[in-house]
């Protein structure tokens, strides 16, 4: 397995949108894997393919405690969500800031196991909240654009300031447990 690059916003090749996998093969199995030591690496608790210059409908996520319980979804689509929450967000590709965003505490999806199998099933909370949070990256969205202008642009130059000066913002205190 092999420790993948993480492009940080605003890189353009974020806004890119992500395409269907149609070929289950190993090379996606080597993708997914990839994808799952970065995102442990960097103690994620998501990260879709786009992040890391991938451009496949390809996501992976563990919201469990104890780090064990990965989770792949390829082709996600979302059938069915219900019950707004507003929930403290942070990104792999935008370190060391955290914002409020609109999201559904509770959803239906369905998406396509590394064997090609289609599968529907239902998530709530954090992983709920995770999942819609990936799929937005499979669109070129990010969480910093559900936020004003004001608060975006404020991000927005100090991730330049640090990127220019060499530095990866992160904070230690991440708001949900892992
Ligand atoms: C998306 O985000 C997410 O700033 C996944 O210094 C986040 O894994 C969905 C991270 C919250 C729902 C709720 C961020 C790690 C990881 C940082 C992440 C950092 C170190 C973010
Ligand atoms: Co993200």
């Amino acid at each position: 397995m092999a420790k993948l690059e993480i492009l940080h916003y605003p890189d353009n090749r974020l806004r890119k949108k992500a395409l269907d996998v149609t070929i289950f093969d190993e090379n996606t199995k080597i993708i997914a894997n990839n994808m799952l030591e970065t995102m442990y690496q960097e103690k994620g608790i998501g990260l879709a393919a786009i992040q890391v210059g991938i451009q496949k409908k390809i996501i992976v996520i563990d919201v469990s405690e104890e780090r064990d319980k990965p989770i792949i979804l390829i082709n996600p689509e979302i059938l069915d969500k219900k019950d707004p929450i507003v929930f403290e967000e942070g990104c792999l590709s935008v370190p060391g800031f955290y914002e409020k965003v609109d999201r559904y505490n509770f959803i239906k999806y369905k998406y396509k196991n590394l064997e090609g199998e289609e599968v529907t099933d239902t998530a709530e909370g954090l992983f709920a909240v995770c999942i819609q949070h990936e799929m937005d990256h499979l669109k070129g969205k990010l969480f910093v654009d559900y936020l004003s202008s004001i608060k975006r642009d404020r991000i927005t130059k100090k991730i330049m300031k640090a990127q220019s000066d060499g530095i990866t913002p992160s904070r230690k205190d991440i708001p949900y447990s892992i």
